[in-house]
């Protein structure tokens, strides 16, 4: 196993006896924060109390809405001008909350990322692109800086701007780049435009992350680019990327936990899952001095994969997150996550790079239309062929989500784009 730091080899044992003094101290510092003393009281919470990671149960939780009350700065640990940096989350799902970052946070931040790049293989000879927002989105600077930590020519390219993206990957011999799901399938549709094949490229390692993608995306990507994709999963309140990373077994993304706390909890009760069993991730910052955030809420729904990792490091590994537990829908009294309709189609080949759930209301009852882009080369003028396909393609959904969706066929580059994360489902039924 080729690390980057000593933290990343560390063994079983090692990591829990470093989290238990890490959580330790974290609970101190948190305590300085006006919010954290104040929650801490009110439950009547003694953070000298956890003596070992058992305890963790009674550590109260943080939820999106307590970042949100306590804005601006109410869980800052440390004094205002100790901070030298805020990053906000991307208000995927409402009011954004801040985040705050000392030197010696952005500095451990920067390592942690510069850890998941070499892990990949990634190395100071290489060339990166880095093409999603910059600004308050921590995809930006946060692999900006462990990009360049790692000594990679970085290239700052920021989100949009497909003919741009291109020429800059293609004059700069870009070996590494980071880019969302969604977009990079729709950039291969650039590429084919202007009529350069990116498997030509010198191109050869993607970070794929900030939105939820499946393992067929995945593989699309990969045979598309000519690339490894590699999982990459973070969060603005947990610094942002350089959470869990995949190692080059591509088997599930290993938690960094010389870093975090990471716990599975049943999304409705609060109380850990049993091991391997789906439910939500809750994290906890085990060495951010500004704002340390506790056993927070994160709405994503993953499990630990069980076992040892065959690359060596003891780090648990957590599955492709499946959405979060807002993202489910509920129709005809069905559950359905939009990636399990994602899975389907990104495993049929006449199916295109993009796709778009709408909800709507046909009287009293909920219905699912699904709308597909469909491959250049199967949007053929015989109506009988394509009537064919859509049935084919709500049988298959049908099969997966056990409701017979309305299968709509669309060309390609017809649906509506948006810059940064994907909005996959329009619910019309309030309106209609
Ligand atoms: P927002 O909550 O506004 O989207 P963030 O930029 O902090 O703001 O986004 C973090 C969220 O993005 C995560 O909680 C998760 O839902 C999603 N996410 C990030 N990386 C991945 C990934 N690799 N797979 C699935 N979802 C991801
Ligand atoms: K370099
Ligand atoms: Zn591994």
């Amino acid at each position: 196993m080729d690390c980057y730091d000593a933290a990343e080899a560390l063994s079983r044992p090692e990591i829990a006896q470093l989290q238990i003094g890490r959580l330790r101290r974290s609970l101190a510092q948190a305590a300085q924060s006006p919010f954290y003393a104040r929650r801490f009281a009110e439950v009547g919470f003694d953070p000298e109390s956890v003596h070992s990671l058992d305890d963790v149960g009674r550590i109260p939780f943080t939820t999106k809405q307590d970042l949100r009350d306590s804005y601006p700065d109410a869980m800052l640990a440390l004094p205002h001008s100790e901070m030298v940096r805020m990053h906000a989350s991307s208000g995927t799902t409402g009011t954004p909350t801040v985040i705050y970052h000392t030197q010696k946070d952005l500095d451990w931040w920067a390592s942690l990322m510069a850890r998941c790049m070499y892990m990949v293989g990634l190395r100071r000879t290489d060339v990166f692109q880095n093409m999603s927002g910059y600004g308050l989105f921590t995809g930006g600077l946060g692999i900006h800086y462990g990009a360049e930590k790692l000594g990679c020519l970085t290239i700052p390219a920021g989100a949009g701007n497909s003919h741009r993206q291109i020429k800059l990957l293609t004059d700069f011999k870009v070996t590494g780049i980071h880019i969302i799901p969604s977009y990079a399938l729709y950039l291969h549709s650039i590429f084919a435009e202007i009529g350069v094949d990116p498997r030509d490229l010198p191109l050869r390692v993607a970070l794929v992350g900030a939105e939820p993608y499946t393992e067929e995306a995945r593989g699309r990507l990969q045979e598309l680019y000519g690339i490894k994709a590699y999982n990459s999963y973070g969060l603005s309140e947990m610094n942002g990327p350089g959470v869990a990373f995949e190692c080059q077994e591509q088997n599930g993304m290993h938690v960094w936990e010389d870093a975090y706390l990471a716990e599975i909890v049943d999304p409705a009760t609060g109380e850990p899952v049993a091991e391997g069993e789906l439910g939500e991730l809750v994290m906890t910052t085990l060495g951010r001095e500004g704002m340390p955030v506790i056993r927070y809420r994160t709405r994503d729904m993953t499990r630990f994969l069980p076992g040892q990792c065959p690359c060596g490091r003891a780090h648990r590994r957590i599955d492709r997150l499946h959405g979060r537990c807002d993202d489910m829908l509920i129709i005809k009294g069905v559950n359905i996550f939009p990636m399990q309709i994602e899975r389907v189609l990104m495993a049929m080949p006449e199916v295109g790079q993009d796709y778009q759930i709408v909800l709507e209301r046909d009287g009293y009852i909920d219905n699912i239309r699904v709308r597909v882009e469909i491959r250049d080369e199967f949007f053929v003028e015989d109506m009988r062929q394509l009537g064919a396909l859509q049935k084919r393609i709500a049988a298959r959904l049908r099969d997966e989500i056990l409701v017979t969706p309305k299968v709509e066929l669309v060309e390609r580059n017809s649906l509506p784009k948006t810059e940064g994360k994907a909005s996959r489902v329009v619910d019309k039924r309030e309106s209609g």
